[in-house]
């Protein structure tokens, strides 16, 4: 039968759990592997097939699904070469978890990779967002608790300990837990500027401090190997070997505590920043194999967007390890729809933004910050608002000598961002815990 070509058919069956908020109505969207695969016949979703994508969209019956719900759809194919199944697949723009099992006649010789579900871990006894969520992993493009399911962390940054370690201690942490209902700290401990740089030892303890702070509180700790200037991570690449062995081997049974390896790479490719991350993360994970790292992106973690780039370099090119996520900052009112469009593909930290100019200074622009956490509570992006401190400028949530006092709760002592920000994070967080 040399020059024709053989179709032959399978049955594929396709169920969808809702792990977000509740849907009414849903569209799959999934790439087969070869040309030659076709959708010839589907059941209980309406099919569309372009080139190898195919997008399946939910009928009247089957379009309401809660939290947790599931509904099963199906349809019959054809190939004619060798045909994997598809791996990834999107459930309204968002990228699944779970896998993929070959259902009848398959039609590849190697399996396709299946996730086997994790344990499922009893229901929380606290209430903390630690106690609640456990140890963190990344799931499809999101932060998942140990149950499974995707969460947003909601938290401040310190700003640099070089200048502002008075603000850190008991009282401010207990109001920032407590009054501020925080998930997470930002522990911002600037390399350069008369920062680790100047003094490895002293540093690494005051990181490790407020790290048991957070940890006594039942927050997150998120340490920042706060790289600035010089904008090329590689030039503190020794420094990060260093210091991320030490905190990760003295935090390593913990299980709250995120890697972020370099702040704001700037003036180098993506291809520098990898070749970073490829070395750095390896030292966390010899002590700490599970610990989410992020790393920073192109022209200040702006994704590549601030150097006339966009996320597709990362998302066509990402660090080859698990449990990775990517930094993305942003301090002014542009640029939400690249975010949105990134973080469809691959999972983002908004590990620092500011709710003023980029400057760190300036007046509150309350309605693109709203816009702006409004867009990251719906696709659960974690973030952490920069300063929790009383520096003279605008991006500080206390007023200038705050920290010379004892009182940190409340709303006497804060500032416009302050408030504004205290506000959006002591909302209840809902976690799903099942
Ligand atoms: C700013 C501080 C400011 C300090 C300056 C230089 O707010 O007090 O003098 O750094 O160290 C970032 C950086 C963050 C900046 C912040 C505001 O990660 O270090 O802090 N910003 O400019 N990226 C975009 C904005």
């Amino acid at each position: 039968m040399a020059g024709t070509t053989k179709t032959r058919g399978f049955t594929a069956t396709v169920t969808i759990q809702n792990l977000g908020d509740p849907v009414n109505g849903w569209t799959l969207g999934f790439t087969f592997p070869n040309s030659g695969q076709r959708v010839t016949q589907g059941w209980s979703a309406t099919f569309q097939q372009s080139g190898s994508t195919v997008t399946a969209q939910s009928l009247s019956y089957n379009g309401a699904l809660a939290t947790g719900a599931s509904t099963t759809i199906g349809f019959n194919g054809s190939w004619t070469t060798a045909n994997p199944a598809p791996t990834a697949f999107t459930l309204n723009g968002t990228t699944c978890t779970g896998g993929t099992s070959p259902t009848s006649a398959p039609p590849t010789t190697t399996p396709p990779p299946t996730t086997s579900p994790p344990t499922t871990p009893p229901p929380p006894t606290g209430t903390t967002p630690v106690a609640i969520n456990g140890q963190l992993r990344v799931c499809g493009v999101n932060l998942c608790n140990h149950y499974g399911r995707p969460i947003q962390l909601r938290g401040m940054s310190t700003h640099g300990l070089q200048w502002f370690a008075r603000c850190y201690h008991d009282a401010s942490l207990d109001a920032l837990a407590d009054d501020w209902q925080a998930d997470l700290l930002r522990i911002s401990m600037y390399v350069q500027e008369q920062g680790y740089e100047t003094n490895p030892t002293g540093f690494t303890n005051q990181v490790n401090t407020l790290v048991d702070k957070a940890t006594a509180r039942g927050m997150y700790a998120l340490i920042d190997f706060h790289t600035l200037t010089p904008g090329d991570p590689m030039y503190n690449l020794e420094r990060a070997k260093t210091f991320f062995a030490a905190v990760s081997a003295r935090n390593a049974s913990k299980n709250n505590v995120i890697y972020e390896i370099t702040n704001e790479p700037n003036g180098v490719s993506w291809s520098t920043i990898r070749t970073y991350a490829k070395q750095v993360i390896p030292v966390i994970r010899g002590n700490d194999p599970d610990a989410v790292v992020i790393v920073g992106t192109r022209g200040w973690s702006s994704l590549g967007v601030s150097e006339g780039g966009n996320s597709d370099e990362v998302a066509n090119n990402p660090v080859r390890a698990s449990n990775i996520m990517y930094a993305f900052h942003f301090y002014a009112a542009s640029h939400r729809d690249k975010a949105q469009r990134a973080a469809a593909r691959i999972p983002l930290f908004v590990t620092e933004f500011g709710t003023v100019t980029y400057t760190g200074d300036g007046a509150v622009d309350t309605a693109s910050s709203a816009a702006w956490l409004d867009l990251l509570d719906r696709l659960k992006i974690s973030y952490a608002n920069w300063t929790y401190s009383d520096a003279s400028e605008g991006s500080a949530a206390f007023k200038p000598g705050t920290c010379n006092g004892g009182t940190y709760a409340g709303t006497a002592v804060l500032t416009d961002s302050g408030n504004f920000m205290r506000n959006r994070i002591r909302t209840p967080d809902n976690f799903p815990t099942s």
